[in-house]
């Protein structure tokens, strides 16, 4: 695999998944493989599971980790081709990522939307740039537009819980004080539609995903409707794509209580984390039995494992 952006550059998800799956049993069954490569971590915003996950997966290997806040402590970057860059930002993307390139094996980069000008934020001037600057492979923290990493761990955990070959998959809106990225969603739509899962959204009206990503899933706007027989329940929030960055709706009976998961198959609660208690989820799901969101964070770790191997193995056969 040469970079880590989206499910498309995945060429054999079940051989990915099995990778992902032999490192949760041995995580140092290659400690040498990474020996005096160097995994550069940029982070445009907050991260925990990301940051940490990411960069245990690369000391199981043998790497070593440089990691810069950029948001804090890099030049403000320009991303436009033929700016005049008598504003705020001091560097080029064109420099920075070439530079960058200079010092690492591989660059993982997270760098969400501004939420302002969705034709900007889907075309992941970022991310893209570093691709096509920095000349090293390039991983996906969490992008403009996707969380590939989130979703293979997500995908991983569906996948040793399941008690069903076909497994009925919610993802579903829940409401949410602040307006979010469509990464998290869009990612895990992408991955579900190529799983062996029977796939629906629900949400209010408005908040209809990216038709790139959410189709072919079968979507119900009615919550209650699509949790019948549900086997997972994965809640997220985020603001609409049509009326972009916008926060239409907060209302509160979209939230996930009990009452809702009895109306699955006594479904798995999932959610990416972090998640706001008593807002998306109430404590009574988030603490209960049904809950694996732990298991999935924990996934996080094998995912960013089986992925930078993936981008090893293949830049030593070049
Ligand atoms: C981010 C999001 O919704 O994309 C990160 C999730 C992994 N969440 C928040 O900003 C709360
Ligand atoms: N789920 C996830 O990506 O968490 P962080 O934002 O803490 O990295």
């Amino acid at each position: 695999m040469k970079n880590f952006v989206s499910v498309d550059d995945v060429e054999d998800m079940a051989a990915l998944l099995h990778m992902a799956n032999q490192y949760k049993n041995d995580p140092y069954a290659t400690p040498q493989i990474g020996n005096n490569k160097i995994l550069g971590l940029i982070f445009f915003n907050p991260s925990l599971r990301t940051r940490l996950s990411t960069q245990k997966a690369a000391l199981n290997l043998g790497m070593h980790v440089m990691i810069m806040n950029f948001d804090k402590d890099g030049w403000a970057l320009e991303t436009e081709e033929g700016a005049i860059m008598n504003g705020n930002k001091a560097e080029h993307i064109k420099e920075g990522a070439a530079v960058m390139g200079q010092y690492c094996d591989i660059i993982g980069i997270r760098s969400f939307p501004n939420l302002e000008d969705r034709d900007l934020d889907y075309k992941e001037v970022t991310i893209n740039g570093f691709i096509k600057y920095a000349g090293v492979p390039i991983v996906n923290l969490e992008s403009a537009v996707l969380h590939p990493l989130q979703s293979l761990a997500d995908l991983m955990t569906i996948e040793e819980l399941k008690k069903k070959a076909r497994p009925k998959v919610v993802l579903t809106w829940a409401p949410h004080v602040k307006a979010l990225p469509q990464s998290v969603p869009n990612s895990f739509a992408q991955w579900m539609n190529r799983a062996d899962v029977d796939f629906v959204i629900t949400h209010p009206a408005g908040y209809e995903l990216a038709p790139q990503f959410s189709q072919p899933a079968t979507i119900e706007y009615d919550q209650q409707k699509a949790f019948e027989d549900a086997d997972f329940i994965y809640a997220k929030n985020w603001s609409s794509y049509e009326n972009y960055g916008k926060i239409l709706s907060k209302d509160p009976s979209w939230m996930i209580t009990n009452d809702k998961m009895k109306l699955t198959n006594h479904a798995h609660f999932m959610h990416c984390l972090p998640v706001r208690r008593n807002v998306v989820v109430h404590d009574e799901v988030l603490d209960g039995a049904q809950s694996i969101v732990i298991q999935q964070a924990a996934n996080r770790l094998y995912a960013a494992q089986a992925v930078l191997k993936s981008i090893l193995d293949s830049s030593t056969q070049l």
